[in-house]
């Protein structure tokens, strides 16, 4: 990196006495003394508080404009590179981007970590503590938000020119609280306190219709066209925020929209002396923006959702097309040249029909000539399975909102199902199963199927998910066009989940290895040669040993319970769902508890059971699987008999800042999903690459995590996905095994009498008939399989460099998850993008 200031002439003094750098420098000096210079000048030009009231939140805010000011070279110099368009330029399109705090990651992508702490310590404060003050745009719900941000910072760092394109929510995920074991959910008011790093553009504004009807009509050539009368009308502005690569120069950016009503039209109310029917419309048209969904939220507020989606995809491709024609000045048929545009899952897959509709009643495009840059452009990206996941829309609510986007969706379906007619004759059955309406509960639009034959590529996100999606949900489509089809592994970032999240690794690794493992993750093999070094591995365990001190510290913080560093920390933290199986985990440590308490002198290795995540509010059981935590957790941590060697903490909201402690302290990763319904996960990663053995299914990117480390560094149990798909078509009886397994039994027992609730046989029976009766996901099935490699996870903990030696090899081997290597499959494999470095 260039841009250093090598010298401070002093021709002015801040309010704490010291000197001032030039203004040029204070802009973007990288020096220690130019960040000091530049905190001061922030204190007083931006944040104008006289030094008596500075607080460490002023001094948070001055250090983010001193360093957002440090990436705006960069990120003009960027933006300018790729405006013309000598180079294609990736559009990430997804509905949320869960980035986590930015002070930080920008400090060590810009690499001025240490000189920005210097520049604190000479102004008096600590840079942990004023890192401490950011929180963080929970613009997301988990995996897939977390997915798009580790992207977006690999892009920037691999140098590929690219835009993420999202919604700038006012509410991001409810914050989790608890009451008496409980959930509750608090709003996330994220932006009362500012965002430093977001740009607002007013400028860059687009409009947005909803509703009313079309109508046709004969343009002056005698062409037949279609006109959209939209009911409503409101707009989209944009707030951008850099997104820094490691090392770089690049600096891409984050476009969020955000909605707001139509000044024009708000005036006509004006004119009209309705001064309250215009405040009226303000509040309906920004409330397009206002608040995130949860992602099991039912009917309530669907049409809002649909509302979301159609909104920022509009702006989006506005927004691309406006560069591409009016900066560019390129013609239409280049825009796949020049553009791949990746569907993240189907939240934004209305593009598909959003971008015919611009290319066919906006610019007069033939359909044909629509149609072929359309699937040239787009990607589809699908992270479920699950067919209660898979996004339909009512025909009727799909109608009423986006008439013309209807009509289009039926041209589509009309010409693409002769295809499939011609290719299967006499299959009237395929026909019906891959059409783009369905008829399944009511007629509806299914976005998977609009998102797969608008799209050149469709890919799942590990292996074992991509084989299943061309088997099961996408089979058809599969037969059909064979070539579409593929997989991307995913990767996180180990900028953000190894050198901030884990320092003291980051530290053994540079002196170790050498510093270049952060972008090149598959150097951390290097590590092999050091696992028989005894010396080595007490220093991995000093590591580990410190970070579970910190998290203990956070757990004693936050909820008043005392963790001991040398006790196994055993973590599950991810969405609390049916098909992850909290309740699997949860009922191993009952018969823990029950072994406890039948044979008092027994011995058990030390552990804490640790869980974090959040429940859709409307998810009944997933709720109750909290309050069966929360309930076990005040049981166990109580009783003498137990909490000698037992505890259970539930860390209330889980979100990325807190994971940065999480991670890092984890010995045991929880991965226990019902085999084929975790599509990858990747908080299995974060795990691994921190150095925590892993017992799991074989799920998702498990399957690869295993293969990696090698199976004798893995714990495995449970049913394989063609076993689970087995058990079910053969009439799964979930009683079946309790009544062959007295421990089983003895364990539900416990919870159906209240053992756990004071007495209470009430609040969690629905759990208990749910597993007897019914468990979907097959924990009853699974469950001596993963008690019995619990047990063996236990006896490999007491072999103490045993332990130490598998946790190093799982870091070793755990490059393939960095998002780099997914990026770059991206890259080759779907997008055509190569990388672009900016010159200053
Ligand atoms: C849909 C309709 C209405 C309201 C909300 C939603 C909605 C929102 C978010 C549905 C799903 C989501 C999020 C899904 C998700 O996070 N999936 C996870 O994606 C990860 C990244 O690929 C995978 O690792 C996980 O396996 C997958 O569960």
């Amino acid at each position: 990196m260039t841009d250093v200031v090598t010298s401070t002439p002093e021709d002015s003094t801040d309010h704490n006495g010291a000197h001032l750098a030039p203004t040029g420098q204070t802009r973007s000096g990288m020096t220690a003394d130019a960040l000091r210079a530049a905190v001061s000048d922030h204190l007083i030009y931006s944040i104008a508080r006289p030094p008596a009231v500075l607080t460490p939140e002023h001094y948070y805010k001055a250090l983010s404009l001193a360093v957002r000011d440090r990436m705006q070279k960069r990120w003009m110099a960027t933006t300018q590179d790729w405006l013309d368009l000598s180079c294609k330029v990736t559009c990430y399109l997804s509905a949320e981007f869960l980035m986590g705090p930015q002070l930080g990651n920008n400090l060590l992508n810009l690499g001025i970590e240490a000189q920005a702490r210097q520049a604190l310590a000479d102004l008096g404060q600590d840079l942990d503590v004023i890192l401490d003050c950011e929180g963080e745009p929970g613009l997301g719900n988990g995996g897939l938000g977390r997915l798009a941000a580790c992207y977006l910072d690999s892009m920037a760092t691999l140098e590929r020119p690219s835009i993420g394109y999202g919604i700038r929510y006012e509410f991001g995920i409810f914050k989790q609280e608890l009451a008496d074991g409980w959930q509750v959910e608090k709003t996330d008011n994220w932006l009362v306190h500012g965002n430093p790093w977001e740009i607002d553009k007013p400028d860059a504004a687009y409009t947005v219709n909803w509703g009313g009807h079309t109508e046709t009509y004969e343009d002056v050539t005698g062409r037949f066209r279609v006109r959209w009368v939209p009911q409503r009308v409101l707009k989209g502005v944009s707030y951008d925020t850099p997104v820094q690569g490691y090392g770089v120069n690049t600096c891409n950016t984050l476009t969020l929209w955000s909605a707001r009503a139509v000044e024009s039209f708000a005036l006509d109310a004006f004119n009209t002396g309705d001064f309250y029917k215009a405040v009226d419309e303000e509040v309906v048209s920004e409330t397009v923006s206002k608040v995130l969904y949860p992602n099991d939220e039912p009917e309530a507020g669907k049409r809002l959702r649909l509302l979301q989606q159609y909104f920022f995809v509009t702006c989006s491709l506005q927004d691309i097309l406006n560069i591409h024609l009016q900066r560019a000045h390129l013609p239409l048929s280049a825009l796949p040249d020049k553009w791949a545009i990746q569907l993240n899952d189907t939240h934004p897959s209305i593009a598909v029909a959003e971008l015919m509709r611009l290319l066919i009643d906006e610019y007069q495009l033939s359909w044909d000539a629509a149609w072929d840059l359309t699937v040239r452009t787009f990607g589809y990206t699908n992270h479920t399975l699950l067919p209660e996941a898979l996004e339909t829309w009512p025909l009727r609510i799909f109608g009423e909102a986006l008439p013309r986007h209807l009509e289009l969706i039926y041209e589509i379906n009309e010409r693409f199902l002769e295809q499939v007619r011609e290719r299967f004759p006499g299959d009237e059955d395929r026909v019906g199963r891959m059409s783009l309406i369905g008829e399944d509960d009511g007629k509806c639009v299914r976005m998977a199927h609009l998102a797969t034959v608008g799209s050149h590529t469709v890919n799942g996100v590990a292996a074992l998910h991509s084989e299943l999606l061309k088997a099961s949900v996408l089979k058809d489509f599969y037969e059909m066009w064979p070539e579409r089809f593929g997989n991307v592994t995913n990767g996180v970032t180990p900028r953000r989940f190894l050198a901030l999240a884990n320092p003291g690794l980051r530290e053994l690794l540079d002196d170790t290895i050498g510093p270049g493992w952060i972008t090149d993750l598959g150097r951390l093999r290097g590590l092999e040669s050091f696992v028989d070094d005894p010396a080595f591995r007490q220093r991995w365990r000093d590591v580990k040993r410190a970070n579970k001190s910190r998290l203990a510290e956070y757990v004693h913080a936050t909820t008043g319970i005392e963790l001991d560093p040398t006790w196994m920390f055993d973590v599950q933290v991810k969405r609390i769902h049916e098909y992850k199986r909290q309740h699997l985990m949860v009922l191993h440590i009952i018969a823990l508890y029950h072994r406890l308490k039948t044979n008092p002198g027994l011995s058990v290795p030390p552990r804490v059971f640790i869980f974090g995540g959040k429940a859709a509010p409307g998810y009944f059981m997933a709720k109750r699987i909290i309050r069966l935590i929360t309930a076990v957790g005040a049981t166990v941590n109580n009783d003498p008999d137990v909490n000698r060697c037992l505890k259970v903490v539930f860390l209330p909201n889980f979100n990325v800042k807190n994971a940065h402690l999480v991670y890092p302290a984890a010995n045991l990763s929880e991965q226990i999903s019902t085999a084929g319904k975790e599509a990858s996960g990747t908080g299995n990663m974060k795990f691994m690459i921190n150095g925590a053995l892993t017992i799991g299914t074989l799920d998702g990117a498990n399957v690869e995590i295993r293969q990696e480390a090698g199976a004798e560094n893995f714990f495995l149990f449970g049913l394989t996905e063609g076993q689970v798909e087995k058990v079910k078509a053969e009439g799964y009886r979930p009683l079946s095994y309790v009544e062959s397994d007295p421990e089983l039994a003895a364990v539900l027992e416990l919870i159906a009498r209240g053992e756990f609730t004071h007495g209470d046989t009430e609040v969690l029976r629905p759990i208990v008939d749910n597993l007897i009766h019914h468990d979907p996901f097959l924990a009853l099935a699974d469950y001596r399989s993963y008690v019995d490699c619990q047990d063996e996870v236990s006896r490999a903990w007491l072999d103490r460099d045993t332990w130490s030696r598998m946790s190093i090899r799982n870091t070793a081997r755990s490059g393939k998850f960095s998002s780099d290597r997914a990026i770059k499959e991206y890259c080759d494999e779907i997008w055509g993008v190569g990388p672009m470095s900016v010159d200053l």
